[in-house]
């Protein structure tokens, strides 16, 4: 029997994902004026800053975009996979981190928009912002950290009532996921907190650059893993399900869970590699760290392939590739996430080299940069929520997704794919050729070398172009999905190939895997972080360049 889902459950989780897609249609608003600026299509009207316009791209959708889609899914699917309701304290818990939430957005789009902020999402000192740029920032964070503490709530409340038992995957994954949040957030809420704050607002004069562009990377690195490990969910728990087929091995996808819990933080100096002030071993060492991470994408990249060619051989598909006929290449659940797989290929491939220390001297801080992270979260992290939000929404609204929603959501996935072909192709070459990130429309007074940009910058323009028509569809969809027929869509959660009790319970001893996580950050930070406070450099006043 189709079980409908909980009402106030599937508020709570719609209330985030409406809030996560109207930041992307802003957000995506920007994108596109960048894209034209720096083709040299258009100039900015009305005095408004290319930075301000970056900083409120970079922050609507980096920060409010998936974290609020993020939790709104992962609430959904708890719900879903605990029986079928929220305990009364985890909603309680989801509502107040979302308000908290939605009210530091709200404070930071508007400090933005008044020009008071424009210090880009990674808010690097001496740039100095309003403090209240730095307290909604503040909001953000605590909010989420009750989110978590709903989510994890909900998870307790479980396994109490089920005692003995294996979690189900999705609660497991999410857990891991929150478990993460609090990890990185830390670095961020003690940079935030004790850093800016008092500096913004004058009650000290000088801050400790080297410390808080440390403490914004030991949140920065995990955070690109706070977007994927929600994304691998849908990978590993829905899309099964969705073509029809059962997750490979529940054991492999809990280990590349935990895996991503231990190596996603000890390794943000790998963003920091040209910076002075952190001696070579500890970069060295980190990039090591880096590289583990690769172990558990393998092992992803392995799992899914095995469901593929599982699922098409038992409907009965032969030869070597023939299981990939087998696919449902005319859903949008499978299609939206499958593209996102493509993408992190190019993208995983791209992080390997940023994170290798003598390419990321000729990458650094140009727009190759922004193209791979265009692959990996605009385009493997985006489109998986996309698909996500097709199915998600009309089932958590108790309504019924016809074949017109299907359609228009692969018009516009098809449309997204190929803008950020075109869009992160051209920054991916133009990098290489020596493009700057994070710079408005310049001749450099007719220099040569520019001049070799100019095709490429174009590219870029028409690439984002099409970007916001998919986000145009994307809206069309929205508004079509809220007035659909009331009915069921399913929620598709997979079951495993392998027999639970064929799980080791080992894999759920949480005080372990966060024990361990907290060694190998010490093993990576301790020294670093102790020097950088015991031998500062003079520490700088706060500027305001725009
Ligand atoms: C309509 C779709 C989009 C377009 C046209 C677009 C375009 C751009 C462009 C042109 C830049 C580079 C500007 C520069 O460095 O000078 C940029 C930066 C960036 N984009 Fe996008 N983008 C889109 C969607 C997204 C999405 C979905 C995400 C994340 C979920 C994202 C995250 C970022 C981030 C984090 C930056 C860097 C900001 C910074 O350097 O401070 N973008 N985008
Ligand atoms: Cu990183």
């Amino acid at each position: 029997m189709a079980q409908t889902f909980d009402r106030a459950d599937g508020k709570l989780a719609l209330t985030h994902i409406l809030f996560a897609l109207a930041a992307l249609m802003i957000g995506g608003i920007a994108g596109m004026l960048q894209g034209m600026v720096r083709g040299g299509v258009i100039e900015l009207p009305g005095g408004i800053g290319y930075y301000q316009l970056l900083t409120a791209h970079g922050v609507l959708m980096a920060l409010v975009f998936t974290t609020f889609f993020i939790i709104g899914f992962m609430f959904s699917g708890l719900s879903k996979v605990t029986g079928g309701r929220l305990t009364g304290t985890a909603r309680g818990l989801g509502w107040a981190g979302f308000w908290l939430m939605a009210v530091g957005t709200v404070l930071g789009t508007v400090m933005i928009l008044a020009n008071k902020a424009t210090v880009l999402y990674t808010f690097y000192a001496p740039l100095k912002a309003s403090p209240w740029f730095y307290i909604a920032l503040a909001l953000v964070v605590v909010g989420s950290w009750l989110s978590g503490a709903g989510m994890i709530a909900q998870y307790v409340s479980w396994r109490k009532n089920n005692k003995g038992k294996i979690s189900p995957l999705f609660a497991f994954m999410a857990v891991a996921t929150m478990g993460l949040w609090y990890i990185a957030t830390l670095g961020v809420a003690i940079t935030v907190l004790f850093q800016f704050i008092p500096w913004s607002f004058g009650w000290v004069e000088k801050i400790n650059v080297m410390l808080s562009r440390t403490l914004f990377w030991y949140f920065g690195h995990p955070l690109v893993y706070f977007w994927l490990m929600p994304v691998y969910i849908c990978w590993y728990v829905i899309v099964p399900k969705v073509i029809g087929g059962k997750i490979f091995s529940d054991a492999l996808a809990r280990l590349a869970f935990v895996l991503l819990l231990l190596f996603s933080t000890p390794v943000g100096f790998h963003h920091q590699l040209m910076e002075p002030g952190i001696t070579p071993f500890w970069k060295f060492l980190q990039v090591i760290l880096t590289f583990m991470v690769v172990v558990p994408s393998l092992i992803t990249a392995f799992a899914l392939f095995a469901t593929f060619e599982t699922t098409g051989r038992a409907k009965g598909y032969k030869g070597l590739f023939g299981w990939f006929r087998a696919l449902p290449w005319k859903d949008v659940r499978f299609l939206a996430p499958f593209m996102g797989m493509v993408a992190f290929i190019p993208g995983g491939i791209g992080g390997i080299i940023n994170a290798s220390h003598q390419m990321n001297a000729l990458v650094h801080n140009t727009i190759w940069v922004t193209g791979h992270f265009h692959l990996t979260v605009a385009t493997a992290v985006a489109i998986t929520f996309f698909g996500i939000a097709y199915w998600l929404i009309p089932a958590i609204t108790g309504r019924r997704m016809t074949a017109s929603i299907n359609r228009l959501g692969i018009i516009q996935v098809s449309l997204w794919a190929l803008g950020i072909l075109v869009m992160s192709g051209a920054m991916h070459i133009s990098g290489l050729l020596g493009a700057p990130r994070r710079t408005s429309d310049t001749t450099y007074n007719g220099n040569e070398i520019a001049a070799q940009w100019d095709p490429y910058n174009l590219l870029m323009a028409i690439g984002g172009a099409i970007l916001f028509l998919s986000l145009i569809v994307m809206a069309v969809a929205l508004i079509k999905m809220i007035r659909l027929a009331k009915g069921e869509t399913e929620y598709p959660v997979a079951e495993s190939l392998t027999p639970a009790e064929a799980t080791p319970r080992w894999l759920e001893r949480w005080g372990v895997w966060v024990g361990l996580a907290a060694v190998l950050i010490v093993v990576a930070y301790a020294i670093p972080i102790a020097d950088m406070i015991a031998n500062p450099a003079p520490g700088a006043k706060g500027y305001v360049l725009w």
